[in-house]
């Protein structure tokens, strides 16, 4: 069996990590080992994301009146048809483009992912954008990053995703890696979730969407080597 594996390190960056990011997830910083032995296995591509949202965007609490970060919700309507929308989650300022916690960490070895590798993410102001991918609308299809595009043009079979947070953007990335018709991997050991006691219904929901979650020591990783 002739494997091309893609690695994908999601939104490894500043806020999203101890001791300062705005929206810190629990030992988010602990998975830079992780992520820099994966890097030196022998993927066919290596690719980093980005969340890099504008000031203004909608997924900010502090941009909607009497709002709380991580209790509350919005709604976000398909700017191109009024007749789709969903509920999304509220969280802190993170990762403005240009911030200093919008910066990859300094932890991970940036040098070994691809020249053309790094995916920005969340740009528009009117949708949130969990997924390198797409934006969650698909009726019309939202904000396309050319990502899938990208990974078909180099004949990836499978796509491993590390980085944060397991239950947002690697969730999602992991999902529409696997509707993409890759094999669809994440490394248990590379992520860390927001809600730690929302992960096991998490996984099972991955499962469903045809993603494996596996660890370092699987075969599927150990193949790799
Ligand atoms: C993320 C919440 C908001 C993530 C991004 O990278 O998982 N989570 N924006
Ligand atoms: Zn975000």
């Amino acid at each position: 069996m002739v494997i091309r594996p893609a690695l994908i390190v999601v939104d490894f960056q500043e806020d999203f990590c101890p001791p300062n990011g705005s929206l810190a997830v629990p030992e988010g910083r602990d998975i830079a080992p992780v992520v820099n032995h994966l890097l030196e296995l022998p993927f066919v591509t290596k690719i980093a994301t980005k969340d890099w949202h504008p000031a203004s965007h909608v997924s900010f609490a502090a941009n909607h009146a009497n709002k709380q970060p991580f209790a509350d919700y919005a709604t976000v309507v398909n700017p191109a048809n009024p007749d789709e929308s969903y509920e999304t989650r509220l969280w802190p300022v993170h990762c403005v483009q240009g911030t200093p916690g919008a910066e990859l960490v300094p932890e991970l070895e940036a040098g070994k992912i691809d020249e053309v590798g790094i995916v920005e993410k969340g740009q528009d102001p009117r949708v949130e954008m969990y997924s390198p991918f797409y934006d969650k609308f698909e009726h019309p299809r939202g904000c396309d990053s050319g990502l899938a595009k990208r990974l078909h043009d180099a004949q990836i079979t499978d796509v491993y995703v590390v980085g944060l947070a397991a239950d947002y953007c690697v969730r999602s990335c992991a999902e529409d890696a696997a509707k993409e018709g890759f094999r669809s991997f994440i490394v248990e050991e590379g992520t860390r979730p927001v809600d730690k006691e929302n992960w096991a219904q998490c996984r099972t929901e991955l499962e469903k969407q045809g993603v494996r979650v596996v660890t370092m020591q699987s075969n599927e990783v150990q193949r790799l080597n």
